[in-house]
């Protein structure tokens, strides 16, 4: 241990017991928390089965940025740079699309075994895997709906698909021995004033009756819904819309799946967690960062990150919530913002672990509300820091910004030589 980095610690640490706050308690809590860390950061949405479609679905990846990977094998060569600088075992999320197989095999055949290595390297890792449907992104998509579609043909092609999807799930789950948390989202929406916008979301609920008619195992795959205000051609109605997975999630023990991006821009995911604690099954995470739209951009420690961070920690939520990210941006190093992204993921959730909240909750009740104000702001400058360098240094992943450079050298020599 850098005796510098120990004696910091140990300096705060003191700090904070003043307060009553034990960081040794808070680093064995959050070393236990796995972070659902997104394949698609890797290669912009890409995926491997329809590798020359277009991303579509209302959803958008800028930037140009060399050295984004290409199969397989270069995907992991990546996520394995990106785990390795971030402390903590975490988990994979995979999208139908990154099948690895060289079976020419379309969404409505996808198997568990088209997903195998993922699967062994997982094992190889220790880490866990988490599963999408990929709704989008395919000609029977085009027009803008999935499972909501007005033609049956489609909506079966779909329903297909997610009912493949959660088997995968199973298998993850099964084989990783951790439960796979199987999300559908589908960009189903209308650009303009829809005439009927009901018949959209009978027709989703029917599918997704369908989807989830199989009993399967909670302790291998949990099913996860998530919802959205708009996307780019979808501006007036989408149809699984917060209110309705809401409605459904909760009637049908779903998990409810919050991104940070999908409500409207002063309307924070934050302030839903408690509420819906109280009512729901449980609740997925995708930590996103909205630039004035669902833009994905890297998460930052921002307040919403902090606030969403805090609601977990000091409620207790953590076993109820699975937390994944989900971001998307080309015009940076990409394994750097699986780093950025979530190292300030894993800052945010110490930050909140190292709140003196009993005393903080007791000068709410009494109505002292100056005192908690003064607090709150005091403790912003409080060295947390230093507990999360220590985290690092004896987790054995690079302290502050010395990831960088590792991440620098592999651009050099791995990344930029892909073009
Ligand atoms: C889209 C949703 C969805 C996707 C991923 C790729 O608005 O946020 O979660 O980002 O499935
Ligand atoms: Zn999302």
């Amino acid at each position: 241990m850098n005796t510098q980095i120990q004696r910091n610690y140990e300096a705060a640490k003191q700090i904070y017991a003043n307060l009553g706050i034990d960081t040794e308690k808070a680093i064995v809590k959050l070393k236990d928390i796995k972070i659902s860390m997104h394949c698609w950061q890797g290669d912009d949405v890409r995926g491997f089965l329809n590798k020359d479609q277009d991303l579509t679905g209302g959803i958008s990846v800028t930037g140009n940025y060399p050295g984004a990977a290409r199969t397989p094998e270069e995907l992991r060569q990546d996520l394995e740079k990106a785990y390795s600088l971030i402390p903590g075992k975490h988990k994979l999320n995979l999208h139908a699309i990154y099948a690895d197989t060289d079976e020419k095999i379309d969404l409505d055949e996808i198997e568990p075994r088209h997903y195998e290595k993922w699967v062994q390297w997982a094992k190889k890792q220790g880490l866990g895997l988490d599963f999408n449907p990929t709704c989008f992104s395919h000609p029977k998509s085009d027009d803008g709906f999935t499972l909501s579609h007005p033609n049956k043909e489609i909506r079966d092609f779909w329903i297909e698909h997610c009912k493949r999807a959660r088997k995968v799930g199973e298998y993850f789950g099964k084989e990783t021995g951790q439960p796979c948390v199987t999300n559908v989202w589908i960009p189903d929406g209308f650009k303009d004033q829809p005439v009927d916008r009901l018949g959209p979301r009978e027709r989703l609920q029917a599918s997704l009756d369908e989807v989830f008619k199989e009993e399967i195992n909670p302790a291998y795959n949990l099913d996860a819904i998530e919802s959205k205000l708009f996307g780019i051609g979808s501006e007036s109605y989408v149809v699984g819309s917060h209110e309705f997975y809401m409605g459904y999630g909760l009637t049908r023990n779903k998990l409810i799946c919050l991104d940070a991006g999908h409500f409207h821009p002063t309307e924070v995911v934050s302030n839903k967690l408690s509420a819906l604690s109280l009512f729901s099954e449980g609740m997925l995470l995708h930590v996103s960062r909205p630039v004035r739209w669902d833009s994905d951009h890297v998460v930052t420690m921002d307040d919403e990150t902090l606030a969403i961070a805090r609601e977990l920690v000091v409620h207790n939520l953590i076993s109820k919530t699975h937390i994944g990210l989900d971001f998307f941006d080309a015009s940076i190093n990409r394994v750097a913002a699986w780093v950025i992204g979530t190292r300030n993921m894993l800052k945010a959730l110490l930050r909140a672990m190292l709140e003196p909240t009993e005393s903080l909750k007791e000068a709410e009740l009494r109505g002292d509300y100056t005192t908690r104000l003064a607090l709150m702001e005091e403790l912003k400058s409080y060295p947390f820091g230093a507990v999360w360098d220590y985290y690092c240094e004896s987790s054995n992943v690079p302290v502050r910004e010395d990831w960088l450079k590792e991440v620098k050298d592999y651009e050099t020599n791995v990344l930029l030589k892909r073009d």
